[in-house]
């Protein structure tokens, strides 16, 4: 076996991707941050629940003698959604990392290109993936709590594996935040709802929009429907951010629904009910586990669409 983890990180960059592994005992480092948290109770307790509780910071069962965890950076586009409605065609945005342009299982089968010859395996890890790239060197926080890399800027999907190949070393550091967020809060005066706050740089995340319309609960009523501009998510502290200039023009064309299949759209016609066409336009985009949420969101979005608020 001669392998070494830098060659896996040099194969990765040739695929298009980015990437960092450290020792896989770090993942440790990540609970006690999370930790941390806990104790000086700044996490919302429904929240942290529901979300952050399915972290795991041990080995999977299957890779017991893991000894490096290898966390990938995978740049993704915005995609432009077009419906249809009263003879107009309305954009949608569909944020980047909700389409999995290149899947998590693209990242996996490149690793593993370069890892099974020489006898190794990867398995997915369930870890808090924005502090583990920080620490590792791979990206920086910026002031709106997302992960930037050179030359994706937030746009960029990531992911953490598990390896039993040995890390070159440990490249682990103390999180960094951009500098030019030191003199910057334009993606706090762009959040209408105070997700990013002035007294710290921990996201308030049960006011962040994406929390409410990713989730099928009925919206809380003090979220302005006119605040909604994506299918799902949010793209207001991205696209107001400098650091992001060259990034946010990357908007690739998605599927265009006609008329009748936007109005089944906006009636919530179950997934089985849609004529075969349209479930495979919504599959194009990875919206088909979206059913729960799809018709209120659609309606939210295009109302903001018809005023000509969304979109590019
Ligand atoms: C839970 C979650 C959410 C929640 C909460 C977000 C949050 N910030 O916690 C909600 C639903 C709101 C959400 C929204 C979004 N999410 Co999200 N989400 C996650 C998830 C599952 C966990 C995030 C997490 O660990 N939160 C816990 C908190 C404690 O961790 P943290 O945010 O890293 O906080 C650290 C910093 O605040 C730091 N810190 C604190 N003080 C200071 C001070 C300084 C100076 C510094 C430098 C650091 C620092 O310490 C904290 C950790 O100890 C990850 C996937 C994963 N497995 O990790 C995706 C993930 C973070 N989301 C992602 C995305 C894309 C989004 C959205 C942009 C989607 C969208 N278009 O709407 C929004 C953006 C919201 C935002 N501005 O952060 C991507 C981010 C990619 C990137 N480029 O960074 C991830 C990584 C998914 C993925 N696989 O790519 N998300």
């Amino acid at each position: 076996m001669s392998l070494a983890a830098t060659d896996v990180l040099t194969h990765l960059e040739a695929s298009g991707f980015r990437a960092r592994a450290v020792p896989a005992g770090r993942a440790s480092d990540l609970a006690s941050s999370l930790d941390a948290w806990r104790r000086s109770r700044a996490l919302d307790e429904t929240f942290d629940r529901h979300t952050l509780y399915a972290f795991r910071f041990t080995p999977p069962e299957d890779l017991p003698a893991a000894r490096s965890l290898i966390i990938v950076s995978n740049p993704q586009p915005q995609v432009r959604l077009t419906f249809c409605r009263e003879g107009r065609s309305l954009p949608v945005t569909l944020p980047p990392t909700y389409v999995w342009r290149r899947p998590d299982a693209e990242v996996r089968a490149a690793l593993l290109e370069v890892l099974e010859p020489e006898g190794y395996s990867v398995v997915r890890a369930v870890l808090p993936v924005k502090l583990l790239a920080v620490h590792s060197g791979l990206a920086r926080y910026g002031r709106n709590n997302l992960c930037y890399v050179p030359g994706f800027g937030t746009f960029h999907r990531l992911v953490a594996f598990y390896s039993d190949l040995p890390p070159a070393d440990d490249p682990w550091q103390e999180p960094l935040m951009l500098e030019r967020c030191h003199d910057c809060s334009a993606c706090r005066r762009e959040c209408p709802a105070g997700a990013i706050p002035e007294d710290r740089f921990l996201l308030r995340a049960e006011r962040c929009l994406t929390y409410h319309n990713e989730d099928p609960a009925p919206m809380p009523g003090w979220i302005d429907p006119a605040w909604h501009n994506a299918i799902v998510g949010c793209m207001r502290c991205q696209l107001a951010c400098p650091e992001n200039k060259s990034q946010r023009q990357w908007v690739e064309a998605g599927p265009e629904f006609t008329a009748e299949e936007t109005d089944l759209l906006l009636q919530g016609v179950g997934f089985d009910d849609l004529p075969g066409e349209t479930v495979a336009k919504l599959e194009s985009v990875d919206l088909q586990d979206c059913a729960d949420i799809l018709a209120r969101n659609l309606c939210l979005a295009l109302g903001q669409a018809a005023h000509g608020t969304t979109g590019e």
